[in-house]
């Protein structure tokens, strides 16, 4: 029986050959997997792929060192997500990264004022209001390094920031690089609002742009010149030395994550303004006590709601769409 493979497949694979390294060769096998039609005739090319995947899983794992088994190599293919959102901080070197990590959480990054200071990601937890984004600083991007596994963790995080050094001459060219790598990696910057794209094999990013170390002498033509490379995108002034335009970073950032915070409230008591309940925008009060337990939304009979209501302590139907910062008290 004939495999009738679509023709977008054919130029994966041609990709997928190509490929040296084996973390990027092992997603273009999963995706290769996932584009197979599942029929008779791939029977025999899907138990293929599904062999080489495992191969290739293990080359990941020992360092590509599959046959002998030597060592163990550290990978950081995935980090455990924690708090409401990840936030993934990448750019050239020396651009500030680790700055931001550190003025913005408890964690304590090396920073240096000569490039390539940082050689593993490393993670914080950031405050913003009621609610806690993980921060991940990473290694640099440039024309000399890239970390492999810079890709899956890039795919994996809500949003992506890119800081941009305003005080450096090599600013553009730097960015310019890395977009255009990303890109070959199907990774696509976007700005924070755009729509839903078409492509299903690029991973498209919501991106938040830093002009960093603003208010530096000659920063001002390099912020223009950011102004013109990523129209549309948000961009943020920031600066380590100024809590005004971190607390704008941190506000920028969690606006990206299209979330809300719902308070609840037990009937009678006072409201406490603490550990939020955290739903995409446009969430319904149903949604909210779903969330809270999967039978609670069955027992509902109604909720009040204090925040947007045309009243305080509103009555509200389990369609009622709510937004950030509600509180909601259920009645079942
Ligand atoms: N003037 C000024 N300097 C800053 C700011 N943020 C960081 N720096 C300085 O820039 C240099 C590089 O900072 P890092 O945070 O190590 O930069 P990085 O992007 O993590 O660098 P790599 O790990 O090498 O990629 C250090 O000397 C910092 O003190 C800022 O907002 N203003
Ligand atoms: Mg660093």
């Amino acid at each position: 029986m004939p495999a009738n493979l679509p023709p977008q497949y054919y130029e994966l694979e041609r990709e997928f050959r190509a490929e040296k390294d084996v973390r990027e060769k092992l997603r273009l096998a999963q995706e290769l997997l996932v584009m197979m039609p599942k029929h008779k005739g791939t029977d025999k090319l899907q138990a293929d792929m599904k062999a080489k995947i495992s191969e290739l899983k293990k080359q990941v794992e020992t360092g590509g060192e599959a046959k002998h088994g030597a060592h163990h190599v550290k990978t950081f293919d995935h980090i455990e997500r924690e708090g409401a959102g990840q936030i993934i901080l990448i750019g050239p070197p020396n651009s500030g990264k680790s700055s931001i990590l550190e003025s913005l959480t408890h964690a304590r990054p090396l920073v240096a004022d000569y490039p390539y200071t940082t050689r593993e990601p490393m993670t914080g937890m950031m405050e913003f209001e009621t609610v806690h984004l993980q921060l991940i600083d990473t290694p640099p991007i440039s024309n000399e390094q890239f970390e492999n596994y810079l890709t899956n963790l890039i795919r994996l995080a809500d949003t992506v920031v890119l800081v941009a050094d305003v005080s450096s001459k090599k600013m553009a060219d730097e960015l310019m690089f890395i977009v255009k790598l990303l890109e070959e990696k199907r990774i696509i910057l976007k700005p924070v609002e755009s729509k839903k794209p078409e492509e299903p094999r690029n991973a498209y990013k919501k991106t938040v742009v830093l002009a960093h170390k603003s208010f530096e002498d000659d920063s001002e033509a390099n912020r223009k010149t950011l102004n013109e490379l990523f129209p549309n995108f948000k961009i943020v002034e920031t600066s380590i030395l100024d809590d005004k335009t971190l607390d704008a970073f941190k506000k920028a950032v969690f606006e990206s994550l299209g979330i809300m915070r719902v308070y609840t409230k037990r009937i009678g008591d006072e409201v406490e303004l603490k550990d939020p309940i955290i739903l995409p925008i446009g969430s319904t009060v149903e949604k909210a006590a779903t969330t809270l337990h999967k039978d609670f939304a069955a027992k509902l009979k109604f909720a009040k709601v204090w925040g947007t209501g045309k009243f305080e302590g509103q009555k509200v139907h389990n369609e009622f769409v709510l937004s950030d910062k509600d509180v909601v008290e259920f009645h079942i």
